[in-house]
């Protein structure tokens, strides 16, 4: 059976924990701020196979930006969430980013923006800047191969979608990789050899 690992990543309060409780549970509750961070996993039946996904529901304190992205190397997928209401918590998404990227140097694992808290898109579109907001969105998405994707856990709305399109995109890269392997960083621990 298949495994495979991703993450949710982004600032306090955008939705996280209320997507890792739909995803693992199927269910919307109230939850805590995360501290550090929590795992557990869910199964997908796709094509008449099995997949385990681990998630880690991460917290959205930047004082625990180092930490988390060192953990997170070894995701093959990483969600980044940002609030529909909170044009400020998707500038976040690129510091997010960058941090993410400068750990992981050689792989480059599947990526999500997410949308969270669709059900109040409605509400957002009176914001003042919202045609800038959503412009800017598809830009960056755009700019940095990211699959938007739009989720609201008080409803359930987007989750069959994101959980179809990820285990198709994971599938696909996993096939990829046994074709090309990606080279690995270096072992510092490897002797180096004298063959010119
Ligand atoms: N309307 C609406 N509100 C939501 C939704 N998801 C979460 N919320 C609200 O947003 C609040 C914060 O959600 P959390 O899931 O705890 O946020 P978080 O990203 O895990 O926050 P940290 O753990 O502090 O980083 C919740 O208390 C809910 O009230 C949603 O889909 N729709
Ligand atoms: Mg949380």
């Amino acid at each position: 059976m298949a495994e495979y690992k991703i993450a949710l990543i982004g600032d306090v309060g955008v939705g996280k924990s209320s997507i890792f409780s739909r995803l693992i549970k199927g269910i919307y509750e109230e939850n805590q701020a995360t501290i550090g961070f929590f795992q557990d996993n869910f199964q997908i039946h796709e094509n008449s196979e099995v997949y385990t996904i681990t998630v880690f529901d991460t917290s959205g304190n930047p004082n625990t930006r180092e930490f988390i992205t060192s953990f997170i190397r070894n995701c093959h997928a990483i969600l980044y969430v940002y609030d529909c209401m909170s044009y400020k918590s998707f500038k976040e998404i690129d510091i997010w980013h960058n941090q993410v990227a400068e750990k992981i140097l050689f792989d480059i694992p599947l990526k999500f923006l997410i949308q969270a808290k669709s059900d109040l898109i409605p509400e957002a579109k009176n914001l003042s800047n919202y045609d800038e907001f959503m412009s800017e969105v598809n830009d960056f998405c755009t700019m940095k191969g990211l699959i938007k994707c739009d989720l609201s856990s008080k409803t359930g709305n987007g989750f069959t979608e994101l959980k179809t399109l990820l285990i198709q995109q994971l599938v696909k890269i996993n096939k990829v990789r046994e074709l090309i392997p990606i080279p690995k960083p270096d072992d510092p621990n490897k002797k180096k050899s004298n063959c010119c």
